[in-house]
């Protein structure tokens, strides 16, 4: 067996939470070590390379804080990066802080298991090593285990498959060639009109049709991001005191003022105060993206099906073939179910004749063969099958990692019927093992970098605080875990995003077996943080210190 490595902290992810952590920790003076199960750094923005890939939260705000230095030096290409962009951004601050020296690459933790008796966390890694940590800070992100649903005859499949969230690293050429796409969640939404783009054909499998609406593609224009910089300290603020981790930070320098016709057109705050016609005129001149600007459409099952319809005929408008454009319509759920997509240019990508959408809710797959995909009604030869079937989001990553707590307590077991946590931070059981952005945080309701360092911060001000009192342990009592789950649960109620009719991956409908239970924390980052940072401030209120 080989040597065990012993550290203060050990860190499971080195995406942007544990970049952040290895950082962070490493300035208190701490011994750290990250371990990664990449060749590299970025996380989700390393594994998902898939064509078309890129983030919906402008990058001015997707983008690391605690450094001025950082902010000043780096510049982004476009308002909403692409992959490739966010991935060299994350590559940048690895070099700069030299990070990777604290990194072990190509190494996956098969299990974390306490050991009681010196109240230290043992690692093990899929090569069989050992990292022996007082503190284990599980960095593993909310999006970071694929779901790759099982086909009958999968194996027997004799194409190329991929999954978005799996992608390559090697260009993928798929010029000429019959290329099929499983799932129309945010990564096939993205991918669909790129691989439309490059392939011979493209046969798209839907199960439920999406609200999607046209992204931002402007150009990064030098003077806004120059006006960002001058006013980074305050932009830092406001998002902190913003329920999506972003400021919302205009421009103003750089930037003309909107003319008054255009203010004049901007969506009121309630949709049922408009007439149809209203309506409709709204969308022609605006497009669709002006329907999520209703307040109703969130909180009343009315004003949501009447967006919906209007977002339906949208959809009928854009899609030539009546019938493609009756499939593309999504009757089963509303709008603010499900996280919303973003595209560029989906709906026109079924207007070429080198796509082809099939419905395979009203005629499901029923195996894959050598040649291709079966449905109940027909069958599809394909050269390429790729996968684009999301993610066993948030819990899926901890759960992998085998967790196992005080009293051979395994973290499956704990979570049999859902995440039980406090805070999103972590779990009573499990003195010492904290989450960044865990279930039961805004996570990903929020500007993801704003949640992580925000969670980083916290977890590094409670080891500091522990040391500082000559404390050995943390972890929540179990009542503080259940009144705030409870919580988590009350502010999601009266949301679309709990209504019967809906099935998110934030309720874990995506995973055969998982329990429906929402799990991210949608009361708002701003609120979130005070939350935490009152806790913290009572002596860290509802944990048990030892
Ligand atoms: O995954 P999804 P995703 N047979 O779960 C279908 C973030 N993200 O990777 O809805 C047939 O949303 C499934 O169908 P259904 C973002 O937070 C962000 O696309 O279950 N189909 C659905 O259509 C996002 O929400 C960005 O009926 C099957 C699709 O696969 C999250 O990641 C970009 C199936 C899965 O959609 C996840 O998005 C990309 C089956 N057996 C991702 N199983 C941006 O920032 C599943 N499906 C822009």
């Amino acid at each position: 067996m080989s040597e065990v490595k012993k550290v203060d902290i050990a860190i499971v992810g080195a995406g942007f939470a544990g970049m952040y952590a290895t950082h962070r920790f490493r300035a208190l003076g701490l011994n750290v070590v990250a371990l990664e199960a990449g060749t590299d750094v970025g996380g989700t923005w390393y594994w998902n390379r898939y064509p078309g890939a890129r983030c919906d939260v402008p990058s001015l705000e997707y983008s690391f804080g605690f450094s001025p230095e950082l902010e000043k030096e780096w510049d982004w290409p476009e308002v909403f990066s692409a992959q490739p962009d966010i991935l060299r951004y994350a590559n940048h601050v690895a070099d700069r802080f030299d990070l990777r020296r604290d990194i072990r690459f190509n190494t996956r933790v098969v299990a974390v298991d306490y050991q009681q008796a010196d109240k230290r966390w043992r690692l093990t890694t899929d090569a069989g090593e050992v990292v022996e940590a007082r503190f284990c800070v599980m960095a593993t992100g909310c999006l970071s285990v694929p779901n790759k649903p099982e086909f009958p005859g999968a194996d027997d499949f004799a194409g190329t498959v991929l999954h978005t969230g799996l992608w390559p690293k090697e260009p993928v050429d798929l010029s000429n060639k019959r290329v099929g796409v499983i799932g129309t969640g945010s990564s096939g939404v993205q991918a669909i009109p790129e691989l439309a783009r490059l392939a011979g054909h493209l046969t798209v499998f839907q199960r439920s049709p999406v609200y999607t609406v046209p992204a931002n593609r402007k150009r990064m224009r030098a003077a806004v991001q120059e006006e960002f910089r001058e006013n980074y300290t305050e932009i830092r603020q406001m998002q902190q005191n913003n329920a999506g981790g972003v400021s919302g930070f205009r421009p103003v320098k750089s930037v003309a003022v909107r003319s008054p016709t255009v203010l004049a057109d901007r969506a009121p705050n309630d949709i049922l105060r408009l007439t149809p016609e209203q309506r409709a005129k709204l969308v022609e001149r605006q497009g669709l993206n002006v329907l999520l600007g209703f307040r109703d459409v969130y909180t009343d099952v009315a004003a949501n099906e009447v967006a919906n319809e209007v977002f339906r005929d949208g959809i009928r408008s854009l899609v030539k073939d009546p019938q493609v454009a009756e499939v593309l319509c999504p009757v089963d759920y509303g709008l603010g179910c499900k996280r919303q997509v973003l595209d560029r240019d989906y709906y026109d990508t079924f207007n070429r004749d080198n796509v082809t959408l099939v419905d395979v809710k009203a005629a499901p797959i029923e195996s894959l063969t050598a040649t291709g995909v079966q449905t109940t009604d027909a069958h599809y030869n394909l050269d390429v099958l790729i996968y684009a079937t999301g993610f066993d989001a948030m819990t899926g990553a901890l759960l992998k990692a085998n967790i196992t707590g005080r009293d051979g307590l395994a973290l499956k077991t704990k979570w049999e019927h859902g995440p039980l946590a406090y805070l999103g931070l972590q779990m009573h059981g499990f003195p010492n093992l904290f989450t960044v952005t865990g279930p039961g945080s805004p996570s990903v309701l929020c500007n993801m970098l704003v949640a992580i360092e925000q969670h980083v911060n916290w977890i590094a001000d409670c080891v500091g605080y522990l040391d500082a009192n000559s404390l050995s342990t943390i972890e929540p009592l179990p009542a503080s875990e259940l009144d705030w789950v409870g919580h988590v649960n009350e502010v999601a109620q009266g949301t679309m995003y709990t209504t019967p009719s809906c099935n998110s991956w934030y309720l874990g409908a995506n995973i055969p077996g998982k329990p429906r239970i929402f799990m991210p924390y949608v009361g708002g980052y701003a609120k979130y943080r005070v939350r935490c940072e009152q806790i913290a401030a009572k002596d860290y209120e509802g944990f048990q210190l030892g």
